[in-house]
């Protein structure tokens, strides 16, 4: 499969944005679709639309073997061992909220430490300021050296006996920094504290094993992998989640319910209180499918072309100023002169390009880089050179273009 196959499946790229062929290079906020992930959930709603796990009818019969099916293609792309470390939540900020609210304020007190870092996206920032208010345990920032990579020097020195939680992103959605998280994560366990892994920008394009990491938790969405919106997941292991009591109570996470007691359901189910996201997660089974198609090994070495190929044009990009370290993920983050972004983003989408503009919600960050905002042009499996040169010759012409304004 070429580059141009794989574009040709994308039926959205294949439009004229104010009269040019779009470009999009947005991909970290939310991925296209295929057709495969479009037509499997088409196929649902025409076909074996039915809630899941109580009707002994067909087509209740046909949605639970999707909706479970899903579960089983999600624990081996991420090599989970067991469907019941995989539990289906609306996306990344859901799977960490859910692990601050149930395993965070069972287990912190005052005294405990929390340790992230401050390449953090906001929800993996929020969940533990309020877990830390409610405790009164302490958060803790790992600092970030100049280029943006954390050096495993800090990490010895930050985390401590006192430290209960490790949080961190694989992968910066603003800086693509990759993160050491397999080194990390022994040095959390060290302590006795958790891994918590917040992998929305690593998941879609590299392979990712969490027994590998070992980590304790690990968090995605769907949406930014050739999946559906609201659908994603919290990877938990199985002997700290057996201790953990669900967020939600009401229908599916229970197995008996009395006036004044209830119980619930084993694992994975507890913690998916009500219908769960049934469409979502079997749209979720096909972009899997479509991923594991292509191969991860050639998604990440496409991206890596195509970031490095991008850092070379920008660098004969006078005035342009890009964020992180050479070596990474497939995204760049950067400021032209002192064109504002928005500006920049607004110009580039006259020329049909789609990239984002703003603090990327990660605003610590943006504090930490002297920056109010930057724009970013992240890439895909569907990207190719042509996109970053029409990319990198538009913000020229929007740099030419200020300069004369002012
Ligand atoms: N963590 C990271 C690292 C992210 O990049 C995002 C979304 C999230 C968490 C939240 O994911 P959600 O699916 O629960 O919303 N990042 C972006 C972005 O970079 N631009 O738009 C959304």
């Amino acid at each position: 499969m070429n580059i141009q196959d794989i574009r040709d499946m994308f039926p959205i790229l294949n439009q004229e944005v104010n009269g040019n062929s779009l470009v999009y290079l947005d991909s970290a906020a939310t991925s296209q679709k295929p057709t495969s992930v479009i037509e499997a959930l088409d196929q649902y709603y025409r076909q074996y639309n039915s809630n899941v796990h109580r009707g002994v009818h067909t087509l209740g019969t046909k949605a639970t073997d999707g909706y479970e099916g899903a579960r089983e293609k999600v624990r081996k792309f991420i090599n989970a061992r067991s469907t019941e470390e995989v539990i289906f939540t609306r996306g990344t900020t859901t799977a960490l909220n859910t692990v601050a609210a149930s395993y965070g304020r069972a287990n912190l007190a005052e005294g405990d430490e929390i340790v992230i870092t401050y390449m953090e996206h906001h929800s993996n920032i929020i969940p533990w300021q309020q877990l830390a208010k409610a405790t009164g345990a302490t958060l803790k920032y790992l600092p970030l050296q100049e280029d943006g990579t954390i050096s495993l020097e800090d990490v010895e020195n930050t985390i401590t006996d006192n430290t209960k939680i490790v949080s961190m992103v694989y992968v910066s959605n603003v800086l693509g920094t990759i993160n050491p998280i397999k080194e990390i994560t022994k040095i959390a366990h060290k302590h006795g504290a958790v891994m918590v892994v917040d992998g929305a920008q690593s998941t879609p394009h590299m392979k990712v094993d969490v027994q590998d990491l070992d980590c304790d938790f690990y968090a995605f969405s769907a949406h930014k992998m050739c999946g559906p919106t609201g659908v994603g997941v919290l990877y938990g292991k199985k002997h700290i989640l057996e201790h953990m009591e669900p967020v939600e109570f009401g229908g599916e996470m229970i197995d008996f319910v009395d006036l004044y007691e209830s119980t619930w359901k084993e694992l994975p189910w507890k913690f998916e209180g009500g219908t769960p996201i049934i469409a979502g997660a079997i749209g979720f089974g096909a972009a899997i499918d479509f991923l594991e198609e292509i191969g991860l090994d050639k998604i990440e070495a496409h991206e890596h072309t195509l970031a490095q190929y991008a850092l070379h044009r920008l660098s004969e990009v006078d005035g342009c100023t890009v964020y992180g370290p050479s070596k990474r993920a497939g995204l760049v983050t950067f400021n032209v002169n002192d064109v504002h972004p928005h500006d920049v983003a607004t110009v580039l989408d006259a020329d049909g390009i789609a990239v984002r503009a703003g603090h990327h919600c990660a605003q610590p960050l943006m504090k930490w880089l002297n920056v109010s905002a930057t724009a970013r042009a992240s890439f895909y499996i569907y990207n190719n050179e042509e996109d970053v040169d029409r990319f990198v010759s538009s913000l020229i012409k929007t740099k030419e273009y200020f300069s004369n304004v002012f």
